[in-house]
Formats: structure tokens, sequence, C-alpha cells
């Protein structure tokens, strides 16, 4: 069966590239073996110690191409007030001038791949096809492990024109010839530049989240930058959680949570790490799916102890990035021991001394399938996807935010995800460690304009009953010699089950200006090293240091402009007059 439209896809964009040869896609071991042998031949792959590491390679990427670039991200909505303050906008026709000049005859000498793919389960009516063309060959290969590619997603689509159009071409890799468009009302992402994640994988952010969320607004669902995890109880109790947390701030390390000694009755069921899309079902509850099948994780920090799960999912068919390497061929990060080995090679391919700085990049990643992690949930494939009863945000604050708190109700819970603030990470380029307004962890992400979005948010918790329960969490707070108070981890689900008990209608709470916090007891602290005054800090809400919070808060609100709802606003002042009271 053909399908005409990705034929006239395809002819249109070789036209244009001019590529030596295309090779279609399909999915199949076969096609994966040959394409690996031809990275290994040309150095875009190294292997691994294959005993240790079966089918893992290593790669490493030009050293200016190692994060997303924000700054060379843009929306092109055929009207700037649609794209919004928080996204970069270029007139459409305008930018494609500029882009299809620099796709001409980039494919030269290359070989071009047509990757179709589906994100989402096979049979779901939330799933998606997209095809993504590509120069790259190391991007085929972190496809064919985040998605469903190849014959079945075009099974999925027949011979519908509903797909997503990817056009990526690594290009000369320069940042000043780099450029991630996104032309939201033609369902078309154009990425010339990089072959970093982020900004290669068009199934990822581009489609799954920027495009994604603006047909999102349009059909009323929800495209969220979101973990989804199951949490079960002793008896048997399962409650679906989902989160959203800025990159690089522990959400693969959460979704993959292993319950800790004392927790070893409890289960949690992984079903995603990044990206989660939202349906009202006719339950009146919201569903969720993943529309990814793998993990593009932060490799440094990952150890036996911070996400035993991850470790074990990445003993094989893993691709790392930018990791550095042990004298006999394993993957190594810092973090992943306590004391790095001897004779380690660095991520630039240098054999690596104590005062070089880091081994790995600090945005060092692995690419493997969710389906290798032990603790993948079985509704992973389930069409219908998972009932989420609570949404968590959070982000890095070293000080201010509480371990957790809850909403009142959903448009203050729509509030606190909309006020978010967070420290910046290595996961994109620029400045780490600084505060900045991360919406719902979707600042970089979100498809149209921010205050549009807000809207869009209130609008479907409108239109349930019983939305689910917003909470807040805040795994980073330091203490006066800047170490962690919390320990983390595995023993978050300690705050997960107060979040459980509170959606059931039995945890213990206080209400506090910015929302309901824990009572000391509801919390089980029992077997931490954290002292009752340690605890008291963990949740303390200190009225004059919010205050000053809001006006950061008012400040951002002004920047979205006139579109910012009303009801924000009103949350802003209501949270204000609690806060002098
Ligand atoms: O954008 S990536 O998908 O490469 C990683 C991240 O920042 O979440
Ligand atoms: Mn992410």
């Amino acid at each position: 069966m053909k399908n005409l439209s990705i034929e006239k896809f395809v002819s249109d964009v070789a036209e244009l590239t001019k590529p030596d040869d295309i090779i279609w896609c399909d999915g199949s071991e076969k096609e994966n073996e040959t394409l690996i042998s031809k990275m290994l031949k040309e150095g875009i792959f190294i292997e691994l110690n294959q005993e240790k590491n079966p089918k893992s390679y290593l790669h490493r990427s030009d050293p200016n191409d190692v994060a997303r670039t924000e700054h060379l991200t843009f929306i092109c909505s055929k009207k700037e007030e649609d794209t919004g303050p928080t996204n970069n906008w270029s007139q459409p026709d305008q930018f494609k001038v500029k882009l299809n000049g620099l796709f001409d005859s980039a494919m030269e000498g290359r070989t071009m791949y047509i990757v179709p793919y589906l994100m989402g389960p096979e049979g779901s009516p939330y799933s998606q096809v997209g095809v993504q063309i590509t120069d790259s060959p190391y991007v085929v290969a972190n496809l064919r492990i985040m998605t469903r590619m190849g014959k079945r997603a075009l099974d999925y689509l027949g011979e519908s024109d509903n797909f997503v159009k990817g056009i990526h071409s690594t290009g000369d890799l320069s940042p000043d010839r780099r450029y991630i468009g996104h032309f939201p009302e033609e369902r078309l992402i154009m990425s010339i530049g990089s072959g970093y994640g982020g900004n290669a994988l068009l199934s990822k952010k581009c489609h799954s989240l920027r495009i994604a969320s603006v047909i999102a607004r349009e059909k009323n669902w929800l495209a969220e930058h979101m973990l989804i995890l199951g949490i079960e109880s002793p008896d048997g109790e399962l409650t679906y959680i989902s989160g959203a947390f800025p990159s690089a701030s522990g959400k693969t390390n959460l979704a993959l949570m292993k319950p800790p000694e004392g927790y070893k009755d409890w289960k949690a069921w992984t079903l995603g790490d990044d990206i989660a899309w939202f349906h009202i079902g006719k339950d009146d509850r919201l569903w969720a799916i993943n529309p990814e099948a793998g993990f593009f994780g932060v490799a440094p920090g990952t150890n036996m102890k911070s996400n035993p799960n991850a470790i074990a999912s990445l003993k094989k068919n893993a691709i790392f990035t930018n990791v550095a390497v042990t004298a006999d061929g394993n993957p190594w990060w810092e973090g992943l021991t306590v004391d790095p080995p001897n004779n380690l090679t660095d991520w630039h391919g240098k054999l690596w001394k104590q005062d070089n700085g880091k081994a790995a990049h600090p945005n060092s990643r692995f690419t493997t399938a969710i389906y290798q992690t032990p603790s993948v949930s079985p509704k992973l494939d389930d069409p219908q996807g998972v009932p989420v009863s609570a949404m968590l945000f959070g982000g890095r604050r070293a000080k201010l935010t509480p371990l957790v708190y809850e909403s009142f109700n959903w448009v203050h819970g729509v509030f606190i995800g909309a006020t978010m603030g967070a420290e910046t990470t290595a996961a994109a380029v620029g400045k780490v460690g600084v505060i900045r307004r991360d919406p719902m962890a979707m600042r970089p992400f979100c498809g149209y304009h921010m205050a549009d979005y807000f809207s869009h948010w209130i609008k479907i918790g409108s239109s349930m009953v019983n939305p689910p329960r917003i909470f807040h969490v805040n795994w980073f707070r330091l203490d006066e010699n800047g170490k962690f108070i919390w320990p983390g981890f595995g023993d978050n689900i300690r705050v997960l089950k107060w979040i459980v008990d509170r959606v059931k209608g039995r945890g213990k709470a206080i209400k506090t200006p910015i929302g309901y916090i824990p009572t000391p007891d509801a919390l089980d602290i029992n077997g931490l090293n954290i002292s009752s005054s340690e605890l008291a800090e963990l949740l303390r809400v200190d009225n004059n240091a919010w205050l000053e919070e809001m006006k950061e808060i008012r400040t951002f609100f002004t920047s979205l402009g006139k579109k910012l709802p009303n009801d924000l606003l009103k949350e802003l002042t209501n949270l204000e007059t609690r806060l002098k009271a």
C-alpha cells in the first residue's frame, strides 16, 4: 500500500536536499544491523564492551552540539500573537525561505532516511503518526528506540495524510546555521544544523510537545512535559500520577523509582518519563498515554542508588551519547561510581585526568527502550492509557518551596503550575542554576501563546466534575551548609504516599496560604535521618519570602500581556492577601 502524501513529501524534500540515495526505514532487525555496521565503520558509533553491554554503543557528538538550543528554536505561526512572548517567532514564509536556503543540497553525498513513526500505542485513538526525513543514521537509531517506528506507523496511518512532517539535516553542525523551526498550522517541523536529541529527534519535543500542544488545544486535550507513574500499595490499591519537572530535574528518576527498604511491598510502575498526552474519558476522568517508547535520560548522577531500574534497563541495546568510557570499554559518567576508574577516556575521546573537568558531559544521555525497565507497567501499550488521579509540578529550588503542598482546587493548581520557578539545568545551552519561570515545565515546549495555554488548562479542568488533584513538590531544598535536606530518589515514595492518601480522602493536612501541607505526622519519615526541626523546615511556609516571589510572578504575568486569564490574576491577588493576613 502506498501513501501518496508521504511519497509527495519525500520527493519534494529529495529535490531540495539532493541526497545520494534514499532509504525507507521499516523498523526491522535486519535494517538496524545494517545501520549499526555502517555507523561502526564510519566512527559514528563506537563499540562498547559487547560482553558486558550487548548491542550497546557510544556516540560522541560535535562538542558544539550537546544540548537544546532554545534561542535557535522558532514557532512560526501565521500570526505572531499565536506564538506569544515565551517563544521566538518568525514569519512562516520568510523563515521557510531562509531554511530552504540552508537545506538546499544539504544531503549531497549523504543518505536520506525516511522514518515513519507512531507516537502512542498501536490501536490507540490518541496515537499520532509522524514522518521524519533525516540524513543522520544516529537519529534513525535513536528514533527506533524512542518511538514505534517503521511499518507499524505506516499500518496505523493507512492512506491518510494526517501525519506530522519533519525535515532534518545535521547540515554542517555550525551553530550559525542551526535552526529548529515549527510551523504549527502545517504540522511541519524543519530542523537543521544539530544532531542533539531535542533538536534532532523530531518526534520528541518538536512533535509530541510543540506541535501536539497546538493540536491538543484545538481538540480539547493536553500534551504535557510529564512523567506517568503507577503507585501500588501493599493492599493492591493502584493510583496513577503524572508529574511535570523541567529537563534534568529528576523526572526519569521519579518515573523509574524503586521503593526503598521499608516500602518493599509497594510497587511503582513506569509508564513514561518525559511526555504525556491526556484525554478526558467517558467516565469523566483524565486518561494519559505516553506517546514515546524509550528514555532519552540524563546519564550523570544515575547509579544503583539513585535509579537502579535505569541501570538495569541499560544493560543491553542502549545508545550512550557523550559519556566517558572505561579502559575495558564500559560506559561511565560522574556519579555512576563514587570514584572514577583509572584510565578513563572522556567524552571528547581523550585520556581523562582528574583536573580535566568532567569526564562525561553534564548533559550526556542514554537511549533505551522502556520495555527494558524492570518497573515497566503492564498498561504501557494499553490503547486507552491510564486514569490519572494526581498531577505534580516541581522544579529545583534550593529555598522557598516546601517538600510538598496541594492546591485548593483545579484553578489554584493551574496557578501553581503556571507560576513554577526552577533553576536552569545543563539540558539547554545557557547559564545553569538561574531561577526562571518555567510554567508546567513547558516554557521551551509550548507551541503557542503561554497565556492561551493557561486558559486551555483552566478549560480542561472545568469540563470535568472530578479533575485530578494538583500538587507541588520540591526534592531539592538545601540546608545552610548546602546539603540536601530530603533524601530524595526512592524515598520520594513517602511523599507520593501522602499524595495518594489525599486523593483517597484520608491524608491529614494543614491549610496554609499557599495550599495544604502535610501535618508532621502525616508524612512517614520512619527510618530516615531527618530531625523534627528539619521536617519543619522542609514544610515551612515563609510568608515574607513568598511575598517577594509574588513580585516575580506579577512581572512574569505582566510579560504575558492581556491574554492572561483573569482567573490567574485573581489567584495571585488572593494569595497575596492570604500571605499578608
Ligand atoms: O530536549 S531533550 O529531549 O533532548 C532532553 C530534555 O531537555 O528533556
Ligand atoms: Mn524533557
